[in-house]
């Protein structure tokens, strides 16, 4: 072995190996042996990293001056976990449960000095080691795999129950949750929180405990009195709508209900076949290609790092209801100074109010300190005066939906504002451009779209108008991402990406009562389906006059003013959903809701009235017109521009609209359905409904290619 401190390698035999060298690398402190993995972003466990652990620890545990071994990464990460660019492509040897078994074989005391997060097949791996030291602000470590519709694959469900016990390892498996350092030391994930540098830390650990033969948690066993009783049974009752779908859930429940049975040795090899029946299924697909969808559409073309971005420390907001008082809160629970605007005292009272029930309420659950709750409060200032908003970096109207209000706002705005000030509008529908053209700065204004709850809907829409700036754009994209948002770029059209979509789907469901399928039917078929919630409950949640004075301001005619029959009468009879105890559905005290036989009988008059044959219609009609409409739009969407990628249409539904991720999206699913298939099946509705069904262009062209939209997102990359 070379001098102390000195790099080593392996011998360069070939692009393969030279890989693997580059993204390990051991270093010698004294007789201890320091591997570190450095394979960026977030040190994935792709096949060089596997092989150059597997030759690393080889070499270690061969050199007779080495006495104990410490695993490290680099940066932010220990690791990530498993290489999920790999899955598709298929993995190739080493495989990750052969590294971590070599590394827990090793006679040599291995320390895993977690520098960083640990997920998945990186937490695994700590877990193979035999003890683990963490970083003290080290805040991410978990088996997340169940949000990849997989389960932890190298071993995770074997030794985590063996390490912090079956109920707490069930739970962090289950709900793929992340726990801080002292949560990990607390659970006995960690035996050590290094308060000063992690690695000489885990190096003074690895000393100690050379003369000690090293301990091995596969070789722990599992004491079964210890496990509650019921903990399985209980588990697989509530996984009912759990977010990864129907199979993740159960493939984790028995995989971790093995350790309680077999040996480590014959659970993993277990483990795996269950891995494997969860990462074939169209589940697993789905939530990977979610993942890879959310991080793309951070992506603007033209739009690269080198384009300076606008600071944005203080923020203001005009309009205290519902909408802008949870923008408020999702800037102030990220550390984000605000001051509030409204017209009159009592409105803004009743502003400030609401937050401040939403942050003590949110302290009382525990969710946030009583602490953070009053240092939000104090980032809080509540004024009656637009000119109060003159220092601020970014302003946000969140009035009411009206254009003339929101353009007398803006040219005042436009007066007030800071030069550099980016000036964006909350509006859900109406035309930036138009709300941008009465400044003299329409370079500095955009939409910024947000979903309510907005303090806890995930979604950003991030509406470019024609002449929003670049640094704009990757500004707000950047602010998504620092508000825990995600943001995705929709241009200017009636209802930009999201809402026009759900107007073409709303406007099916629609169709559907007038046919004779009930408010239940319908809604019932959908989350059956896996949506979080049917269409028409959303709309009472949202208040149905809401969608009523945008169909008002749009003065619908012919088959659309029909189709709107319904809600509109709903509305004229003071039904204005949840907030009113009635809407399409009634509501109990505790907002339960229960079907209306007095609705059914109007939606049942208004069919007849309009002479719409009546039939039955099945759940999976429900769903198949319900998914088509909104697909076919969004095909349009995408041809026109209005949407960058047909992902990214995606993660809005997913984000912004109770879309199951496990479902993919509505493009998604219209790939996995085949795009032949869809088209033959929209023009099959053309036919029996006219012109609202009418195909989408670019699926016909699609579907007559043997393309698809993510073929078509790939060549666009
Ligand atoms: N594999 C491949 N690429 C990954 C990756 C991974 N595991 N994790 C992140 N990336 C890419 C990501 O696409 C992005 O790329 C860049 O890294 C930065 O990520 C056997 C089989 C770690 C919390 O589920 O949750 O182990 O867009 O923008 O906000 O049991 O990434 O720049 O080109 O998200 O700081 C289990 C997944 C895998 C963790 C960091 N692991 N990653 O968040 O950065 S399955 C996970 C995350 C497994 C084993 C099984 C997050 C993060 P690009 P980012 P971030």
């Amino acid at each position: 072995m070379a001098s102390p401190g000195a790099k080593l390698g392996l011998q360069t035999i070939g692009s393969e190996q030279e890989r693997a060298v580059a993204v390990v690398e051991t270093e010698k402190q004294g007789d201890v042996a320091v591997i570190r993995m450095n394979n960026p972003p977030v040190n994935a466990l792709g096949h060089a990293l596997r092989t150059g652990l597997e030759a690393a620890f080889a070499d270690a545990n061969a050199d007779p001056a080495v006495q104990a071994i410490v695993l490290t990464g680099t940066g932010r990460f220990f690791s990530a976990g498993a290489d999920i660019t790999e899955f598709a492509s298929g993995m190739k040897e080493p495989f990750l449960p052969q590294v971590i078994d070599t590394i827990e074989a090793s006679t040599k005391p291995v320390v895993a000095a977690v520098n960083g997060t640990a997920l998945g097949g990186g937490l695994e791996l700590a877990l193979g080691c035999h003890y683990r030291v963490a970083a003290k602000d080290v805040r991410q470590l978990g088996l997340p795999e169940i949000k990849l519709g997989i389960i932890p694959g190298a071993g995770g469900t074997q030794r985590l129950p063996r390490a912090i016990g079956v109920e707490k390892a069930l739970d962090l498996i289950l709900s793929g949750a992340f726990i801080d350092a002292k949560a990990g030391a607390a659970a006995g994930l960690i035996d050590k929180i290094a308060e000063g540098d992690v690695v000489a830390e885990a190096v003074a650990f690895a000393k100690a405990h050379t003369a000690k033969p090293p301990r091995r948690i596969g070789q722990q066993t599992i004491d079964a009195a210890k496990v509650p009783a019921g903990l399985f049974e209980k588990a697989r009752a509530s996984i009912a709508r759990h977010p990864s779908g129907p199979l993740a859930p159960k493939c984790a429940i028995d995989a971790v209900e093995l350790s309680l049975t077999l040996p480590v040795s014959e659970g993993i090899p277990r483990e795996r076949q269950i891995f494997r029946e969860a990462a074939a299924s169209p589940y697993a697909r789905a939530l990977q290609y979610a993942f890879f969808a959310e991080r793309q559409a951070a992506n603007l073309p033209g739009i690269g790092a080198d384009v300076k971005t606008r600071a944005v420390e203080t923020v203001g907001i005009i309009g205290g209801g519902t909408m802008g008082t949870g923008i408020t809160l999702a800037f102030l629970n990220a550390g984000i100074p605000v001051t509030l605007v409204e017209t009159t005292q009592d409105a803004l009272d009743g502003g400030v109010n609401r937050i401040k029930d939403t942050l003590s309420a949110n302290a009382r659950r525990g969710r946030i300190t009583e602490a953070q709750a009053a240092d939000r409060l104090a980032k809080l200032t509540p004024a009656l005066e637009l000119k109060d908003l003159g220092k601020a970096d970014l302003i946000i109207e969140a009035v009411f939906e009206n254009m003339a209000l929101k353009k007398e706002i803006f040219a005042k705005l436009d007066g007030i504002a800071r030069s550099g000030a980016i000036i964006a509008t909350n509006t859900s529908t109406l035309d930036v451009d138009e709300i941008a053209a009465v400044t003299k700065r329409p370079q500095d204004v955009l939409g910024l779209h947000f979903f309510s709850p907005a303090n806890i809907m995930r979604l950003l829409e991030i509406v470019r108008a024609a002449k929003t700036g670049n640094d704009v754009m990757a500004t707000a994209m950047g602010l998504a991402k620092r508000i825990g948002k995600v943001g995705v770029q929709a241009g200017v059209c009636d209802g930009f990406v999201g809402n026009r979509m759900l107007a073409a789907y709303a406007e099916e469901v629609q169709a559907m009562l007038l046919e004779g399928a009930t408010p239940t039917d319908v809604d019932g078929a959908l989350e059956t389906w896996g949506m979080a919630m049917g269409p028409l409950a959303v709309a009472d949640l949202a208040g149905l006059d809401v969608s009523y004075r945008i169909r008002k301001e749009r003065k619908l005619v012919g088959e659309r003013a029909q189709l709107a029959r319904v809600p509109d009468k709903i509305v004229e009879m003071g039904r204005l959903g949840q907030k009113t105890g009635a809407g399409f559905y009634k509501y109990d005290a505790n907002r339960k809701r229960q079907r209306d036989p007095e609705i059914e009988a109007l939606i049942r008059a208004e069919g007849n009235a309009q002479q719409v044959r009546q039939k039955a219609i099945s759940a999976d009609e429900v769903v198949e017109r319900s998914l088509l409409r909104l697909a076919n739009e969004g095909a349009k969407i995408l041809a026109e521009g209005i949407a960058l990628r047909a992902s990214d249409t995606d993660t809005m539904y997913l984000n912004g609209y109770g879309f199951p991720a496990w479902r993919g999206g509505p493009m998604w699913q219209a790939d996995h359905l085949g795009l032949a298939k869809v088209a033959e099946r929209i023009k099959a509705y053309h036919a029996q409904y006219g012109e609202r069904w009418k195909i989408a262009p670019l699926i016909e062209k699609l579907a007559a290619d043997g393309g698809s939209f993510a073929a078509l997102d790939k060549k666009k990359r």
